[in-house]
This record gives C-alpha cells, structure tokens and sequence, in this order.
C-alpha cells in the first residue's frame, strides 16, 4: 500500500537530485534508489520535471523514489545533434506553449514546424506565442500578420504579446489557467519573461540578447516546473472558473535546434493538419508526397492551398529523418 503523503510531482531535476512538491505544498529533495530500472536505455533522464512519483521518507528529511507512474505523454528530443541518446524535456503536459519572435532573434518557420510536428505526434495541444511585439515596427508587423496567418489558417491558436509592456497577457493567463503548460523556444525569446509577466513573484532571471548576433545566452539552464496562482477578475467565465485550479508553468532552457524523434517519411504528413485531411485523396497510400503521381497535396501546394513554406519545411524535415539514424520513440 502506497501512502498518499509519499507522492508528489517532480518539479526541478539538478544531478541526481529531483525537486517533489506534494499536495500539501512541502518540497522534498529526493534520490533515485540505485538500482532504480531505468526505462528504456535510450532516455538520458530517466525521471523528468512533470513525472509522479512515489518516495520512501529517509530519516534526514529527504526522499529515496521507488516508483514512478506512467506518463500520460512527454515531449522528447534528441540529447545532442546526431546523438542516439533522446532526452526528456517533461512529462505529463497539457499544452505546449511555443515561444517565438519575429526579430531579435528571429524564429523561423522551420523550427516552429518541427516543434508542431512534435507536438502532433504526441498528442499534444500547441498554441504560438509571438513575444515582443513590443519592438515591431510596420515591417515586422507585416511579416508577423503573414507568418500569423499560416498557423492561423491550419488551426494553431496564435497569440501577440509583450512581456515587457503586458500586451497580450490577459489571454495568456486565460489559456493556462488550470494546466501544465511547456513554454519551449530559442534562447533569448523571453519564456522565463513571460512567466514573469504571468506571474511576478516567481522573479525567475532572465537573460541579455547580445547586440553582435542577436542571440540569446542560455539563462535558463534546466527545465523547471512553477505551480502558480492567478489573479484574474472572477467575471464567471470558464476560464477563471479554471484559473481556481492549480496551473502549472515549465520553464525550459532555449533550444538551437529541436533534433525531432524517431518518424518515417511516410508518417510524416500525419503531423501536418492540413495535409492531414487531404491524405486519403493521393493515389498511393505510402504516398511521401514529392514525386508521385496523383498527390493530392502537391496539387494543394499548387493551388496555394497548403502554403508553400509549410511544404518546403515538410520535405526538409523528411530530408533530416533519411540522412538520420532513426532512434525509436
Ligand atoms: N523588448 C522586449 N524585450 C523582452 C521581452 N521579453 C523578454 N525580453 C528581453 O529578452 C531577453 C531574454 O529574455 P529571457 O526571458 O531571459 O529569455 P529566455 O527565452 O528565457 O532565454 P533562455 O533562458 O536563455 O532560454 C531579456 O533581456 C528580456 O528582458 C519583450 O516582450 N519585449
Ligand atoms: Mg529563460
Ligand atoms: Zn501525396
């Protein structure tokens, strides 16, 4: 019999210790029992932030985990580029927050579609989040109303704030309210700023852009799971009903470049909506959609009907998994 005070969320992993937060709200440093099972000797984590876990109480006030429950979902990376090793970013997540921005420095589209396809394959929610609009000049405006207007038309919600001015805030706390909620992006974007702006008394440190190369500095250096409260007016809508309910936010490190896991050319398209929907209509089932006949989907890119730079970034992708060694989910 497991007793309920001895589980708990994992919610910061430093070394070989791991952060449990209880219902209670007390936080217990806990360690991995030695000959703990890893599962899977592929994951170079074998607990992540987001993971319950069951503890055994030591006499020293830490914890020694014995268990750890199944995962609802996770989102997974590879360690390093090339590398066979995945890495877990968190588990047990409800919505997948992608951080970009459109200038300094700039998200491309390459990289949000990786992200997105991620998200697709492991069912999870993913909403865009344009930070520092703040900055936008008519120029970046334009390109941000036209990058907005891509995600906008194949179904991702998109939202325009400033983490710095407020703009846009509201809206964000309405969609986390009473979830776990990844913000993952570059370096440098603003996630730790924005949940700052979320909710100022976490005062997480947030980073300088260096002017040379518009890069951010890696501020953040491990992922971080803050259980929050919101303020929102209590006007009786359904999300502040829900902002009652516990949120919790990830903070991550920034990413260069999201190393996907694990996908075969003919899967792909699944995880692209809009092509999604079209898929039944190729002439061949395995269809890849580059060169073969009756391609219901070259035909959509013809017709402007999938966007040209979501289809380039697809063969792309497909590219990366042929010259890759694939490593199972
Ligand atoms: N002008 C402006 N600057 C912002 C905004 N949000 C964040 N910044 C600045 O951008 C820089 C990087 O912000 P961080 O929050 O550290 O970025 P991060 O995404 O957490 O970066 P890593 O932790 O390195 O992954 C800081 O200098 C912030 O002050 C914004 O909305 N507008
Ligand atoms: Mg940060
Ligand atoms: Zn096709």
């Amino acid at each position: 019999m497991e007793n309920k005070d001895n589980q708990g969320l994992v919610i910061r992993t430093t070394g070989s210790w791991y952060n449990v937060l209880l219902a209670d709200g007390a936080i217990v440093e806990c360690r991995l029992r030695g000959n703990f099972r890893i599962r899977g000797n592929k994951q170079t984590n074998p607990i992540a932030v987001g993971d319950r876990v069951v503890f055994q109480p030591l006499d020293d006030g830490t914890g020694m985990i014995t268990a750890v429950d199944d995962r609802r979902n996770c989102i997974v990376r590879r360690a390093t580029k090339l590398s066979k090793q995945t890495h877990v970013i968190a588990a047990n997540i409800d919505l997948l927050c992608l951080v970009a921005t459109l200038g300094f420095p700039r998200t491309s589209t390459g990289f949000i579609d990786r992200m997105l396809v991620t998200a697709e394959a492991y069912h999870i929610p993913a909403v865009i989040i344009f930070n520092k609009c703040d900055l936008y000049n008519d120029e970046l405006w334009q390109l941000h109303n036209e990058v907005k207007a891509i995600y906008h038309n194949i179904g991702y919600p998109v939202f325009e704030v400033s983490a710095l001015t407020g703009l846009g805030i509201d809206a964000i706390k309405d969609l986390i309210a009473g979830k776990v909620s990844l913000f993952s992006g570059h370096s440098g974007v603003g996630k730790s700023a924005l949940l700052n702006a979320i909710d100022p008394s976490l005062h997480l440190r947030t980073g300088d852009v260096s002017d040379w190369s518009l890069k951010g500095k890696h501020t953040t250096t491990f992922a971080e799971i803050h259980p929050i409260k919101l303020d929102n007016k209590a006007n009786g809508s359904e999300e502040s009903q829900n902002a009652s309910c516990a949120s919790y936010l990830i903070d991550t490190p920034g990413i260069k470049e999201f190393g996907m896991v694990d996908f075969t050319p003919e899967e792909l398209s699944h995880f692209f909506p809009e092509m999604r929907s079209r898929l039944h209509n190729c002439r061949f089932a395995n269809c890849t959609h580059r060169h073969e006949p009756g391609c219901a989907i070259k035909e959509a890119v013809e017709t402007g009907e999938i966007n040209p730079e979501r289809y380039q970034n697809y063969l792309n992708i497909i590219e990366s998994i042929e010259s890759d060694e694939p490593i199972r989910r």
